[in-house]
């Protein structure tokens, strides 16, 4: 199995963190994005709309999309399973997935490229009226989900699921964003957060 992709990506440690939690091993292969690999056409074939990451599976069956990907992966391989079984264990998790994507993320986006990923991409001041909006729009979904953590361990419940794994690497850049003290606001939250990231699986994505 190949996973195509570079180990910054957002996306891509969605499937790292898959692969890891299952107890598997995929080659890696980069797409180095500052250099513009992913728009390369080698890269165009594997992705049609030129973003990482992208699999390919050992007969030469391929996927693009992290969400398929993960998904694919989860049913395929040996090893727990990161979706729950009963009808209404699985739909949370999937509102969970919803949410994340749809409301947390692009919102903690917003922050993580003003205070931390613009530096790198040619620099530019910090909007600080879009560092607000995000921060608005992420702690809402914060609040949101705090008491549920207060009452499960992981997103979907008592097993880490698919929804921890997406979650997790939006988070993660948060912290060289500057916003441990906005997590630290919901004490749930914050508590997930060290329950995860400091699992083997997270800290293989990672590389620490
Ligand atoms: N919907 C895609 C999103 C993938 C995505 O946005 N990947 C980013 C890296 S985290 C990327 O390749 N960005 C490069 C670009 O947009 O040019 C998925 O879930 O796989």
């Amino acid at each position: 199995m190949k996973v195509y992709g570079h180990p910054g990506s957002i996306y891509t440690r969605m499937v790292l963190a898959t692969l890891a939690e299952k107890g598997h091993e995929a080659e890696f292969v980069l797409v180095d994005l500052p250099t513009g690999a992913h728009k390369l056409p080698e890269h165009l074939a594997r992705h049609p709309f030129g973003v990482v990451p992208a699999f390919e599976d050992n007969d030469g069956f391929s996927l693009y999309e992290s969400q398929a990907i993960i998904r694919y992966l989860d049913r395929k391989l040996e090893g727990p399973s990161l979706v729950p079984s009963q009808p209404r264990a699985c739909a949370v998790m999937e509102q969970s997935i919803s949410v994340g994507l749809n409301y947390f993320a692009p919102n903690a986006f917003k922050v993580i490229w003003e205070k931390f990923l613009k530096q790198f991409m040619g620099g530019g001041v910090v909007d600080e009226a879009v560092v607000m909006a995000g921060r608005q729009g992420m702690e809402k979904v914060f609040a949101l989900i705090d008491p549920t953590l207060a009452r499960q361990p992981f997103l979907a419940g008592d097993a880490v699921s698919l929804a921890d794994v997406t979650w997790m690497p939006f988070m993660a850049y948060l912290f060289p964003a500057g916003e441990e003290d906005t997590v630290a606001r919901y004490k749930n939250v914050a508590a997930w957060w060290e329950r995860t990231s400091s699992r083997p699986a997270w800290r293989k994505v990672t590389g620490e």
